[in-house]
């Protein structure tokens, strides 16, 4: 669901700051992770791929071929409030976009497009959470 979304968005967006240097991700781009959601955020920036790739690798959320590790990305979601009714959709959302996307070498670019994806699959599933959601659970985390 979205409220669960929202949980994990806040969560994740923590490590943004961390990944900054690395990632090349300007605050002009994305100033902060919860706009990832916004309807006028559109996610195409290559170093925003950079930047998601050095966020998971902080909860262990990827593989060395920097695709989903499915396992973590399970027991991750799950780790929320109600989160078990999102991890195995979440799960799923992500992999078949991982497919959509597997022919681009370059893991950042490869990466965007599937966040992209992912971003219009959970629109589509009606589980993309508001800014305000996110904004309202921010302070747990
Ligand atoms: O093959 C790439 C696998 C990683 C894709 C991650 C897509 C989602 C990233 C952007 C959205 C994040 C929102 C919530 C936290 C997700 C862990």
């Amino acid at each position: 669901t979205a409220e669960v979304m929202s949980h994990v968005t806040a969560h994740f967006g923590k490590s943004l700051e961390e990944c900054r240097e690395e990632s090349g991700l300007s605050p002009e781009v994305l100033e902060e992770f919860k706009n990832f959601w916004s309807e006028d955020f559109e996610v195409v920036h290559r170093e925003l791929g950079c930047a998601i790739i050095c966020m998971s690798n902080k909860f262990s959320l990827m593989q060395d071929d920097a695709r989903m590790h499915h396992d973590n990305m399970h027991d991750y979601v799950k780790s929320f409030p109600q989160g078990d009714v999102l991890s195995e959709k979440m799960v799923q959302l992500i992999h078949s976009c991982e497919k959509v996307h597997d022919d681009i070498e370059d893991d950042c670019s490869r990466v965007v497009k599937v966040a992209a994806c992912f971003k219009e699959s959970c629109k589509k599933e009606g589980i993309a959470p508001e800014v305000a959601m996110i904004e309202a659970v921010m302070e747990k985390y």
